[in-house]
């Protein structure tokens, strides 16, 4: 994964990954017809599956940006399964697209298959969640900073803490994103480390386990953490989703969402804003899923073998309730 620790060593790795894309290119990588102009770049994408209304707002982002950009798409949605992903990049390496993106469902397992696509010269471009593989078997990654999501999350909770005037202890209930997928993991340590350097006496997670990003999952978990943990003050949910179904499990057992359980959540998607100004969710942290225009940017610079960042963040902010009213009718997903 990257941090800002390997940041260097990984900037190394873009000469070398440039030099791939550049192979790529005089190679005629493309299958595309042979006009003699310049052809349309054939991107293979394998998606994580339709898991969250982040998930469908990023799918819409991407097909519009490689739309507008010229591309032919390869598009694969893997329904969560890594393996769906690994069959979804060999079939786009046999086809031999011109770039691959993809969206690694978990951190771990690409190491062979991503071999596979360098072997073949066809340079690789992550988008939202990253992997643990070797930093050279990647050109660049285009997303969010997950541990600074968890971080922003901790210290929103201050305020909504603050706000409800709640004094003392703070039992808290975590909702982990998919297991081994970079947002739960990274989420979960941004959170914790600012608990543990500022919160150590007086805030305690009672409770974590993965409603594996989807509604359905946040609902079943929420219901059984209530009844194991009557007394939670706080829900922290990886993502919008998993709160939305936490909230139904929360009412179901007479309790007020946002009032005797406060909830802070990831995304900031419309249903989570509609929910927020409804009260039922104290806090949003934003994670942007508009992606598609910094994908294609970034895919059209690593094809014409020009340098990129080995990180392409995007912008985000943070929101209490009280602005979910006014910003709702601006929101973009
Ligand atoms: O937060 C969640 C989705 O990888 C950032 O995946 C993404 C996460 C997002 O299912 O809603």
């Amino acid at each position: 994964m990257l941090n800002r620790r390997n940041f260097l060593t990984a900037a190394v790795g873009v000469a070398a990954a440039g030099g791939l894309a550049a192979c790529a290119k005089e190679d005629g990588g493309s299958n595309g017809s042979s006009s003699g102009g310049s052809k349309a770049i054939t991107l293979g994408f394998a998606q994580v599956g339709s898991e969250s209304g982040w998930r469908t707002a990023n799918t819409d982002s991407v097909k519009a940006a490689a739309k507008e950009a010229g591309f032919k798409l390869q598009f694969s949605d893997a329904q969560q399964k890594p393996e769906n992903q690994i069959s979804a990049i060999r079939s786009f390496i046999a086809q031999k697209v011109d770039v691959i993106a993809f969206s690694p469902v978990v951190v771990t397992g690409w190491d062979a298959v991503l071999k596979e696509a360098q072997a073949a010269k066809i340079p690789v471009v992550l988008t939202d969640r990253s992997v643990d593989s070797d930093e050279s078997l990647f050109v660049t990654l285009v997303g969010s900073d997950f541990t600074d999501e968890g971080r922003r999350a901790a210290k929103i909770l201050e305020k909504v803490l603050e706000k409800a005037g709640h004094k003392g202890k703070v039992k808290i209930a975590q909702l982990e994103g998919t297991t081994g997928a970079a947002p739960a993991i990274e989420r979960a340590k941004g959170f914790k480390e600012v608990m543990d350097a500022e919160h150590k006496d007086d805030w305690e997670i009672v409770a974590s386990q993965t409603g594996d990003f989807t509604r359905a999952g946040g609902k079943q978990v929420m219901q059984a953490f209530l009844q194991s943990n009557p007394d939670i003050d706080v829900l922290f949910a990886h993502n919008d989703d998993m709160g939305l179904g936490a909230i139904q499990a929360i009412e179901a057992a007479g309790k007020k969402p946002g009032k005797d359980i406060l909830i802070v959540t990831v995304d900031g998607v419309k249903d989570g804003f509609i929910a927020m100004s409804e009260g039922k969710i104290n806090a949003i942290v934003e994670c942007n899923p508009l992606l598609g225009p910094q994908l294609m940017e970034a895919v059209k610079k690593v094809h014409a073998g020009e340098k990129v960042e080995r990180w392409i963040k995007t912008e985000e902010s943070d929101f209490m309730q009280d602005q979910a009213k006014d910003a709702l009718p601006t929101r973009k997903y």
